[in-house]
């Protein structure tokens, strides 16, 4: 109150009247007094504020750099089937884009032009030799010339499509570096597992959805899956397959993928998938009464998001490292 008095001279009291520079003094005062009872009230607040809004942070900037494992919602028209779709889905590995383009520039020309000429040929001889326009037909059993050319052309157009044919065929059975991933993918009736070996050896056991919750999730029905196979997308993985029961078959097109997963063998390829998305498949080996209810689900994510997806399942992280170490010498895969 005396404070207060000081700064506000109330009329008629007996406290003594203050000049200007008393004043400013006076009010100095207060709000040093009112600085130092705010530093008490809060403090505490403010101490434990800091180490929250330094978790905020760090999770922000986590998730800045995606290294935070959510589902992807699918992209319409990438990695699974489009309604009305003839043709093949759109490549997103190497291969595929390999093949397709051999598909595109070379197969389906040769194919048309082989097809438009003998439609052609057809044409002519039923409009030419018919019995009306030709009554006495030719007698001619041999043209050597001719014989020459309808042997070589052939020949010549199989050897044009077997060169990139086997080129393609070459790079589809490359082994995966020695580094590389590993995923071991068993078939089951009627359901997948993927056993990551190099993360601590782990199985994601992975059934369709039912159509209501594929729809939910964004996805087709007897396409979704409640657990995806996750990998980092921009590297070789090795893929091993091998079948628990019967024979079925792994199988994603837009990755240019099919390996059949065996009882009792190991088979492998590499996967390589170029973009992150989501690349849907579906078993390809008649395996049973439910054989068609058991889809495929390829998630790629960067390779950080990939580890965080790998600790969130209890998974390890370091066997591609120590398998690099113990090729010594070997330059270091690049990892995404
Ligand atoms: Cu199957």
């Amino acid at each position: 109150m005396r404070l207060m008095s000081l700064i506000w001279r109330k009329e008629g009291s007996d406290v003594p009247t203050m000049n200007i520079h008393g004043k400013f003094r006076a009010l100095g005062k207060a709000f040093v007094w009112l600085g130092v009872m705010l530093a008490v009230v809060f403090t505490p607040t403010v101490a434990s504020a800091r180490p929250l809004q330094a978790r905020t942070l760090a999770i922000a900037a986590q998730a800045a750099d995606s290294a935070v494992y959510v589902p992807a919602r699918p992209v319409a028209g990438k990695g699974q089937p489009t309604p009305g779709g003839w043709t093949f889905q759109n490549q997103y590995s190497p291969t595929g884009e390999e093949a397709l383009r051999m598909h595109n520039a070379l197969l389906l020309p040769i194919i048309t032009v082989i097809t438009l000429f003998v439609l052609f040929l057809l044409l002519v001889v039923m409009a030419r030799f018919n019995r009306r326009a030709n009554p006495v037909p030719s007698k001619t059993s041999h043209n050597t010339a001719l014989e020459v050319a309808w042997t070589l052309i052939p020949v010549l157009v199989l050897v044009v499509i077997a060169v990139p044919s086997i080129r393609l065929l070459a790079h589809q059975y490359k082994p995966a570096p020695k580094d590389a991933l590993t995923v071991k993918i068993t078939g089951y009736q009627w359901y997948w597992g993927y056993t990551y070996p190099d993360n601590g050896g782990f199985e994601v056991i992975s059934n369709i959805l039912s159509s209501d919750e594929a729809l939910k999730r964004g996805e087709q029905p007897q396409l979704g899956a409640d657990n995806r196979m996750v990998v980092p997308a921009g590297e070789d993985i090795r893929i091993q397959t091998t079948g628990a029961d019967v024979i079925h078959s792994f199988s994603v097109p837009s990755l240019w993928f099919k390996l059949d997963a065996i009882p009792g063998r190991i088979n492998e390829k590499v996967l390589h998938i170029n973009t992150p998305g989501v690349y849907y498949g579906q078993c390809s080996e008649l395996c049973g009464v439910r054989h068609g209810y058991m889809p495929i689900v390829v998630e790629a994510v960067p390779r950080a998001k990939f580890n965080a997806w790998i600790k969130a399942q209890g998974g390890t992280i370091g066997a591609p490292a120590t398998a690099s170490a113990s090729t010594a010498g070997a330059p270091a895969q690049p990892r995404v």
